[in-house]
């Protein structure tokens, strides 16, 4: 083992050589890598929970348990803890649910390392084009320092947001009891859909102080125009994410109509992609709990049906230093097929301005006028696109309101904003900062429809019950709204 703990390499990228547009080759390049990999990081996952002292904090081994079914509890208070209903499905004794052998991966694989963000524009965001990037992430500390070993010595006992209680309020664990949440086989290996840290990267927090150190923002991602409207004011767009195999991101467009990157530095991540406009009511159907687990179980098989009516899935496994770009107004589910450590950005760029400025000028109207100033002094051309689009009447968004059902997975939503050192947080309980506006700042909040209504930030990430709270009509306004652009 290396001084950090890890396994010594960096894990490597499976990028391809020259221009690299490799399509039909992903699924099965990486099942040969993979169980190699999983190996691996097997090992550095049990050298890290062989690392987390047994009775901590003075406590026993009920002191990691409390904390976790009061966590689990406060993420899905649906679930009965002590009947054993997180494990009610028995996806954890399917094996087929994490197998990618059946899957043919078609999406393009570009070497990024010497592409500028011209090229980039012009071969995939303008067109809106999915790809995978490879060679973006190779050289970042994070290949050493976001072992679990490594993140475990360094960030152990900061706390991670993990999923989001019935009030939208911030769950969050300890980073060693998520660790030993993983490992514990009543636990993560055991659950449908285990436990997600989906932890919005703040500079006033340790941990996003710590893990902001470990990237950097690949060139043709940096233009990120809501930078400008300050960093304060912005929605939160940046997230550490963190999860066993089953947990992940069930379907979902991200909202204010922006595009993501999402740098995968170990683990595997399963994809279905579907293009802009696809009916909302065929990817999310009633009756179909929103975990990622639950809908590539109960979904996915149907989009390969003969009579399926919409698109078919592009499908994606996204291996070690490879970067998924998901333009905006795409729909993605992710699973995460074995323990994944990724950091994942949302953003908007001059390619997909004015469908971001319609969503945010409606969803935010403050923090709008505040980045319009902005964009007068230092992008004019911006905006007298928003100018123009003002006259014509095209700023604003039909039937909206607010929404965010969603998504995904075992994360949830909602941080801590303006607020709220881990001090102040209680483990495994939900934070309750003062002041702090539900789903706001903080949230991995993720829209349905790639809507941009008031109460939703760049991710909006909705659990069920919230969900189920969201007018039908509304959330029909909202899907049309994202298929325009
Ligand atoms: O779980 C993941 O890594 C995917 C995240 C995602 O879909 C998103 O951030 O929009």
């Amino acid at each position: 083992m290396a001084p950090d703990g890890s396994l010594g390499e960096a894990a490597t990228p499976s990028s391809q050589g020259g221009d690299a547009l490799n399509a039909m080759d992903g699924s099965r390049r990486e099942t040969e890598n993979s169980q190699h990999q999983m190996e691996r990081q097997q090992l550095d996952l049990t050298a890290a929970a062989a690392a987390v002292p047994p009775s901590d904090e003075g406590g026993s081994s009920s002191s990691f348990e409390r904390k976790v079914r009061r966590a689990k509890r406060a993420a899905r208070s649906e679930l009965s803890v002590s009947k054993g209903e997180w494990s009610k499905h028995g996806y954890a004794s399917r094996p087929d649910l994490l197998q990618t052998s059946h899957l043919v991966d078609t999406l393009p694989r570009a070497d990024a390392s010497c592409m500028t963000a011209e090229q980039f524009a012009a071969q995939w965001e303008t067109p809106r084009r999915p790809c995978i990037l490879t060679g973006l992430c190779d050289a970042w500390p994070a290949q050493q320092a976001w072992t679990p070993a490594a993140l475990l010595s360094h960030l152990g006992d900061c706390k991670f947001k993990v999923g989001s209680d019935d009030d939208g309020y911030a769950v969050r664990l300890k980073l060693k009891h998520f660790l030993e949440y993983c490992q514990h086989p009543q636990h993560a290996p055991a659950d449908d859909s285990p436990l997600y840290i989906f932890a919005h990267l703040e500079r006033r927090r340790e941990e996003g102080k710590a893990l902001l150190q470990h990237y950097t923002v690949p060139p043709m991602f940096s233009e990120d125009l809501m930078r400008l409207a300050g960093e304060r004011r912005r929605p939160p767009y940046r997230w550490f994410v963190m999860g066993p195999a089953r947990s992940g991101s069930s379907v979902h467009v991200d909202p204010l109509a922006t595009s993501a990157w999402n740098a995968l530095l170990s683990g595997h991540k399963r994809w279905a992609l579907f293009p802009p406009g696809t009916p909302r009511e065929l990817l999310k159907p009633a009756g179909v709990e929103r975990e990622a687990a639950s809908w590539f179980t109960h979904v996915w098989p149907r989009t390969q049906a003969p009579d399926w009516q919409g698109p078919r899935p592009i499908d994606v496994v996204q291996g070690p230093g490879e970067t998924m770009f998901v333009p905006a107004g795409w729909w993605h589910a992710v699973l995460n097929l074995d323990l994944t450590v990724a950091v994942t950005q949302n953003y908007a760029s001059t390619a997909n301005f004015p469908p971001v400025w319609r969503h945010t000028k409606k969803g935010r109207p403050k923090m709008s006028a505040r980045w319009l100033a902005a964009l007068r002094q230092q992008r004019p051309d911006l905006a007298a696109v928003a100018d123009e689009m003002a006259a014509a009447g095209k700023d604003g968004l039909a039937g909206s309101g607010s929404s965010s059902s969603s998504s995904s997975s075992s994360s949830s939503s909602s941080d801590s904003s303006g607020s709220s050192s881990s001090d102040s947080d209680s483990e495994a309980g939900a934070s309750r900062p003062a002041k702090r506006r539900r789903g706001e700042d903080g949230s991995r909040q993720q829209d349905e429809g790639g809507n941009g209504c008031a109460a939703v930030d760049i991710k909006a990430h909705v659990d069920v019950h919230q969900s189920a709270a969201v007018p039908a009509t509304q959330r029909a306004a909202h899907d049309l709204a994202a298929a325009e652009h």
